[in-house]
């Protein structure tokens, strides 16, 4: 695709030069520009929810920020989709190359998207999907297999109550869910709806804890409260996990494995958070699917691919790894591929 930014720049710069007849070094507004001539991304990525943001926000901000070939401009969608919406319509009227979104939902796309379309600026989808009717309306996306971490989560749970000898109707099972509608919950909560029905656990509630530690908090408190049976909570983020943990103790209780004890087994996702990863390193986390933020990289080798006239593969999965210190589990196989049980403390 040819860079529509460079040529106008090219333009610009041709018609000072040859308009002005005169040997002095012309200056433009556009010359002295830096970002002339760089490829224009508009971003609009969802909000701050989690580290998992944090640290997927920094990988894209290293990508396409300062001191690259690109000119980044960063929105902040505040986990609100009018907001992205707002956003990429913003990105249309300024005319960037690329609009690049990491959408906080799946439906509700079909509108701008066409927008973008008529506008002629492709589309580059990260993390999360969107559902729309027309899936021309995105040149590609990039992300990771949220059902299949939940696969992997719950075959680790299962192959571990088969090695501690723990009856699968023995398991009370709570889920916090991410954001409602967004393709991480999706996955993440269709893993563990599956594995319930094949090993016949007991599903107590499923709750939106929106991805945040405070939401976690909450709702784990409130769960707590009403069900006195539960010895599993299946939280779709770390920080719905940090916030799950502080309510267990705050409750009296123990996060931890030992569930024929009384313990309360934590089990969660990314991998990418300091503090859950000590809480694992304190056993108070059994185990987390990891998921993968460092998407930067990814979505600028998809953008350079279509500018040197490429198409790139449509749907880009990235691999990742199950995260554990108890040594009952060491490897699960998850629809005929097996993984290594990874101790993110060993050397
Ligand atoms: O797991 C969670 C974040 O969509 C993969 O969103 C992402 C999820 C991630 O808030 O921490």
């Amino acid at each position: 695709m040819k860079n529509k930014k460079t040529f106008m720049w090219l333009l610009l710069s041709l018609l000072v030069l040859t308009g002005c007849g005169s040997s002095r070094p012309v200056q433009t507004e556009e010359i002295e520009n830096e970002d002339a001539g760089k490829i224009v991304v508009g971003f609009s990525q969802l909000g701050a929810e989690s580290d998992w943001r944090s640290a997927n926000t920094a990988s894209m901000k290293e990508a396409f920020g300062d001191g690259t070939g690109y000119s980044l401009v960063f929105k902040d969608g505040q986990q609100k989709q009018t907001n992205q919406i707002t956003a990429i319509r913003t990105f249309i009227q300024q005319d960037v190359d690329y609009i690049v979104l990491a959408p906080v939902m799946e439906s509700g796309w079909d509108s701008v998207l066409t927008e973008a379309k008529q506008a002629d600026i492709p589309v580059i989808l990260v993390d999360r999907m969107v559902d729309v009717a027309d899936r021309s309306l995105y040149s590609c996306w990039v992300g990771s297999d949220f059902e299949l971490e939940g696969k992997k989560v719950c075959e680790w749970l299962h192959q571990y109550t088969l090695a501690k000898g723990i009856a699968p109707e023995d398991l009370h099972i709570v889920d916090l869910q991410g954001t409602f509608g967004s393709t991480a919950q999706l996955g993440r909560s269709r893993g563990l709806n599956e594995a319930a029905l094949e090993h016949g656990w007991d599903i107590v509630a499923l709750k939106d804890a929106d991805f945040t530690q405070e939401k976690g908090r909450e709702v784990m408190a409130q769960l707590l409260r009403e069900y006195h049976n539960i010895n599993v909570v299946y939280c779709e983020n770390d920080n719905e996990a940090i916030g799950a943990i502080k309510a267990i103790e705050a409750a009296g209780l123990k996060a931890g494995a030992d569930i024929e004890n009384g313990e309360i087994m934590v089990l969660s996702f990314d991998g990418i958070n300091e503090e859950a990863l000590s809480y694992m390193a304190q056993g108070k986390i059994a185990c987390i699917g990891e998921c993968n933020p460092h998407h930067g990289p990814r979505v600028e080798a998809l953008i350079q691919s279509i500018e040197d006239g490429g198409i790139p593969e449509k749907f880009n999965y990235v691999e990742e790894s199950i995260f554990s210190t108890i040594k009952e589990v060491t490897t699960i196989t998850v629809d005929g591929q097996q993984y290594t049980v990874a101790n993110p403390f060993d050397n």
